[in-house]
């Protein structure tokens, strides 16, 4: 334990927020800061607004220095609060560890990262010293280089709580397993940031506890909705509308206007372009939600643009450029074959294009639609 360095450590923040003082509450920026500028537009943030940033600003995405830099600016205002997720302690731990496993990490994934989300921190750090991130790269001399020049970023990171804490809502990336605080102060911080499917722990609390790290749309079990989930008996709010981690995903921005209130509303942003539907949709038969992690098919009949799979009993089509090449029999993302309910007029964000449809999300909720539709000009 003593040799854990103090990011790695459980630290809390302790505060209560004005009275009328609306709270907004934001996870898993992921390396998407003009999304986030997006959200905060939309909620018509001010700096009176306390604005609590539930962990999870790195990675994922190709603006993760841009992220940093934004939020070290705004938490220079006492109503910014910024916690680390699990990503976040990854990150600066292989970047500031001088053990070689994690500097190892540091370099060997950030080709698949660059693949995967279109950027790395590493990489944006090499560019902006004008470092190409070549194999054969002298990764001592690089880390020390980016450590000196990029001292102050990553001084602010490390010095981030992992808790916030108020007497009617307490922030954590991951989630806590009760909220006797004072017993996880000090401790290593990973459990509570990188806490796996915490609500099917089935805990509840006596105040709010609001989380971030797994996306909503992991517990829903009919519709592909990724709005954020309030669940008012056990007292959590579940913030993750999957930025970053797919291409669907929405970045969630939860309001409540007072502390005292439990009037939760949301607004959210995404990077991609936005539709207008011309033509009138029925919704379609009951769907079937492919899970992400369960996400193995039966192909009884592969097509061009779609084929037909078995996934638990159902028959059901998938756009074939979803199945994994890699992994015959399994999809590389979650799915579902959802036909929205759609009027014209209806605003919806466009995700992918197959045959003579297209997969959007409207209202949180992803499905198909197959009408005629014009651009939005101005995405949001
Ligand atoms: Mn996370």
């Amino acid at each position: 334990m003593s040799e854990l360095p103090p990011y790695r450590r459980t630290r809390i923040i302790r505060k209560e927020f004005a009275p009328g003082q609306r709270i907004l509450m934001i996870s898993d920026i992921h390396g998407h800061d003009s999304v986030f500028r997006a959200v905060l537009k939309k909620a018509a943030y001010t700096q009176d607004d306390a604005l609590v940033i539930v962990g999870d600003l790195l990675e994922k995405g190709a603006e993760s220095l841009k992220v940093i830099r934004t939020l070290m600016d705004m938490s220079a205002s006492s109503n910014v609060h910024v916690l680390l997720g699990n990503m976040d302690v990854f990150t600066i731990h292989r970047l500031l560890s001088d053990d070689p496993v994690w500097r190892d990490r540091l370099f060997d994934k950030a080709q698949d990262m660059i693949r995967w989300w279109g950027g790395c921190l590493l990489d944006e750090m090499c560019r902006e010293l004008g470092i190409t991130l070549t194999p054969d790269i002298d990764r001592i001399a690089t880390v020390r280089r980016l450590r000196e020049h990029f001292a102050p970023e990553l001084a602010w990171l490390s010095q981030l709580p992992a808790i916030l804490d108020t007497s009617t809502i307490t922030f954590v990336h991951g989630g806590l397993p009760h909220l006797r605080l004072d017993e996880l102060e000090g401790a290593i911080s990973e459990p509570y940031l990188k806490n796996d499917s915490f609500l099917s722990k089935g805990l509840s609390f006596d105040r709010y506890v609001a989380v971030g790290h797994w996306p909503t749309v992991l517990y829903r079990d009919r519709l592909m909705d990724m709005s954020p989930l309030i669940l008012r008996d056990r007292h959590i709010v579940c913030l993750d509308g999957g930025c970053g981690v797919k291409r669907s995903g929405q970045l969630n921005c939860v309001i409540l206007p007072d502390a005292r209130s439990e009037d939760f509303s949301f607004v959210w942003a995404d990077g991609l372009p936005h539709v207008r539907a011309i033509t009138e949709q029925a919704e379609g038969p009951e769907p079937t939600y492919i899970h992400y992690q369960d996400r193995a098919v039966d192909i009884l009949e592969r097509g061009d643009e779609f084929s037909l799979v078995r996934y638990h009993s159902r028959e059901t089509r998938v756009p074939t450029s979803a199945l994994d090449p890699d992994n015959p029999g399994q999809l590389d993302t979650d799915m579902t074959d959802y036909r929205l309910p759609v009027s014209p007029g209806d605003e919806m964000s466009l995700i992918m294009r197959c045959g003579d449809e297209i997969y959007v999300r409207k209202d949180s909720i992803l499905g198909w639609y197959k009408g005629d539709y014009t651009y939005v000009a101005e995405n949001q």
